[in-house]
This record gives C-alpha cells, sequence and structure tokens, in this order.
C-alpha cells in the first residue's frame, strides 16, 4: 500500500492560509483560484491523454488572433478556461491569447472583482510530439464599478498583478504561483485529483549556467543582441567568474532551448539561467505577448528573486497599450539578465 504523501498542504489550503494574512479578504480571490486550479486539472487530463484520446490531438482549420494556427488542444484549454472561470461570479474580464477581444463576464450575483489574462496551452505546437506544455495566467483587479468597465481596467503594468502563475503540463502537472508572498509549487497527484504543496518558497540562483534562446533567428537579430548572446556563450565578467576557482570554460553558459516557454522558464527558474526572446528583422517587438506571458511569468520571476526585461526597462514597469502586445523578454537570474538589460541600453538597442 502506497505510503501517504509527505505534504498534505493542497493549493486550497495554501490560499486559505494566504487569506488569513487579509483579515477582510472575502474568499473571492481564495474561490478564484480553486476555479483555475479546477481548469488545471481537466486541462491535465486531456494533455496526458492526447496520444490516446481520438480527435484531440493535431490542428483545427483556424488561426487565432496572433496569427497562429490553433491546435485542437488550444481550443479545447480555451473552452476549460472560460468555463471554469467565467461561470463562478469572481471574474469581471477575460483575456485570451486565443481570443481577439476581451470577454467582458456578467458576475450575476458575484463581485466580479478580477480580470484574468491567460495563454491556455502555450507551447501547443509541441504537443503532439509529447513535449511539456503550459498555461500562463496573470490576475488583476478591476479598477472601476462593474458597469463602467472598459480598457483601463484590462491595460495595467505587470507590477498591478495580484497575483500570476503558470501551470506546466510535464512528467508531472505542477501549478506555481505568486501572490506576492513567495513563489510556491504544487504537484498534481492524479490518484486523489489534488495539487499538493512540492516545492515551498521557490528561490531562483542569482546567476545561472544556462541560456535559452532559438539561435536560428541569429542573423535577423541587432549586432547589439547578436555580441550579448556570444558573451553569455564565450563568458562575461561575474561575481563567479571573477573567483579565483572559477570553473575552466569561464563563465560560458550552456544551452538548453525546449521551445515551450513555460518549459523552459520553469526549469530555468529552478536550476538559474535566461531564457531570451530578442526583437528580431520584421518581429520588432519580439513575438512573445506581454499581458499572457511576459508579465506573469515576470512577477514570478522577480517574486523568486529573480528579474525580467524588455531590453531597456521591467517588464513589471510597462503599460500595454493593447490586449495581444507583444515584447521582447529576457528572464531569469536577476544578475544576468540585469546584465542583458544594462548592455543592451547602454548600446541603445532600440526595442
Ligand atoms: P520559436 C510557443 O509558440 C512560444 O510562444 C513559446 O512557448 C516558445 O518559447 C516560443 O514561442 C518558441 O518560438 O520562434 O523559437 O519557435
Amino acid at each position: 500500500m502506497a505510503l501517504p504523501p509527505t505534504n498534505l498542504q493542497t493549493i486550497e489550503a495554501h490560499m486559505l492560509e494566504l487569506q488569513s494574512l487579509h483579515p477582510t479578504a472575502s474568499g473571492a480571490f481564495t474561490g478564484l483560484f480553486g476555479d483555475i486550479a479546477l481548469a488545471a486539472k481537466i486541462i491535465s487530463r486531456e494533455v496526458n491523454k492526447a496520444g490516446l484520446a481520438d480527435d484531440i490531438l493535431g490542428a483545427t482549420d483556424q488561426e487565432n488572433v496572433q496569427g497562429e494556427i490553433v491546435q485542437k488542444l488550444d481550443e479545447y484549454a480555451n473552452d476549460v478556461f472560460m468555463k471554469c472561470l467565467g461561470t463562478r461570479g469572481q471574474v469581471c474580464i477575460m483575456g485570451s491569447e486565443e481570443v481577439a477581444d476581451p470577454v467582458y463576464i456578467d458576475p450575476g450575483e458575484g463581485n466580479g472583482n478580477y480580470i484574468v489574462v491567460f495563454d491556455p496551452l502555450d507551447g501547443s505546437s509541441n504537443i503532439d510530439a509529447n513535449v511539456s506544455v503550459g498555461t500562463i495566467f496573470g490576475i488583476w483587479r478591476r479598477k472601476n464599478r462593474l458597469n463602467n468597465l472598459g480598457m483601463e481596467d484590462i491595460l495595467q503594468t505587470g507590477a498591478e498583478q495580484v497575483a500570476a502563475g503558470y501551470v506546466i503540463y510535464g512528467s508531472s502537472t505542477m501549478f506555481v504561483y505568486t501572490a506576492g508572498h513567495g513563489v510556491h509549487g504544487f504537484t498534481l497527484d492524479p490518484s486523489i485529483g489534488e495539487f499538493l504543496l512540492s516545492h515551498e518558497d521557490i528561490k531562483t540562483p542569482f546567476n545561472g549556467k544556462i541560456y535559452s534562446v532559438n539561435e536560428a533567428y541569429e542573423p535577423r537579430w541587432t549586432p547589439e543582441v547578436r555580441e550579448m548572446v556570444r558573451a553569455l556563450k564565450y563568458g562575461r565578467q561575474t561575481k563567479e567568474t571573477s573567483r579565483k576557482d572559477a570553473p575552466s570554460r569561464g563563465s560560458g553558459m550552456s544551452t538548453r532551448y525546449i521551445g515551450s516557454l513555460v518549459a523552459d522558464f520553469h526549469r530555468n527558474l529552478l536550476y538559474g539561467g535566461v531564457y531570451l526572446y530578442p526583437p528580431y528583422e520584421g518581429k520588432p517587438q519580439g513575438k512573445l505577448r506581454m499581458m499572457c506571458e511576459a508579465a506573469p511569468l515576470a512577477l514570478i520571476a522577480e517574486n523568486a528573486g529573480g528579474y525580467a526585461s524588455n531590453g531597456q526597462q521591467s517588464i513589471l514597469e510597462v503599460t500595454p497599450d493593447h490586449l495581444h502586445m507583444r515584447t521582447p523578454l529576457y528572464i531569469g537570474s536577476r544578475d544576468d539578465v540585469l546584465w542583458i538589460e544594462k548592455t543592451l541600453s547602454e548600446s541603445g538597442d532600440s526595442i
């Protein structure tokens, strides 16, 4: 007979503990996290049987607002999020990477305090090859009354998020979140259908040994980005390399690139390192989305002791100009990303 799990703290229990820090809390925020965790469990079930389930693999015949082919699981994950978050009264507006416009929700009897922007299944082009994929979400509080909502309630900075998180559907399904009191990871025990605390108070290393970037774009990067990546490869002076016993191969980093942002980010968060998606010729703002990818992961990185930049400033300081705004992204170990930002901003590398 299996031993009882060592740590029995579920994500709901963790949120209730967090709620106790806010005596006036209504429980709506805790309820919202329960809705997101429910969506994650449902999506995890489908992702993990994708190879067996008929008609859930492969692409639909549609393109999303990003001009990307919608995978069947993208569509499924988006529907699950819309249903789990849109019918429980906590959310007044949802923004999805898969949907062109914001979705305004009638919270019914609920207080509809929150705006949730999400990428329901990031990296889904990898799904047919059984590569880890993920969900990313950011949560903001509305600024206006329910009968007067608008873009001002949606286009808020990453620093104004009340919480952010991601789910990684990999060798196990993990739910990682921050609400400003540290970063905590929960692993799904599918036999009991609960996310159990497995990584309490995650802190990311100050420097890392990994850089994650798609080097196929190298010919289309600016000279400054090219030089910066070269320095990551061949070594730059850091507190580590100035040590007498610095590793013989200098501070050069190793490359690891899965092509699935959540998987690359999660590995670098735990091990240390940087993920880069620079602008390139034809994509002056890069590929990644500010609100449903960069800002939520930036809040997590910062709360774990890391940093996230667009090459000129902190991602968390940027006010989006539209729901699907793209941004260059350099994210991970604090000292490494600060060095990247200093190097690019001194070179005046425009974004
Ligand atoms: P490229 C997936 O489409 C994604 O948004 C991220 O998950 C991933 O890191 C990146 O794009 C991969 O993009 O241009 O390297 O194929």
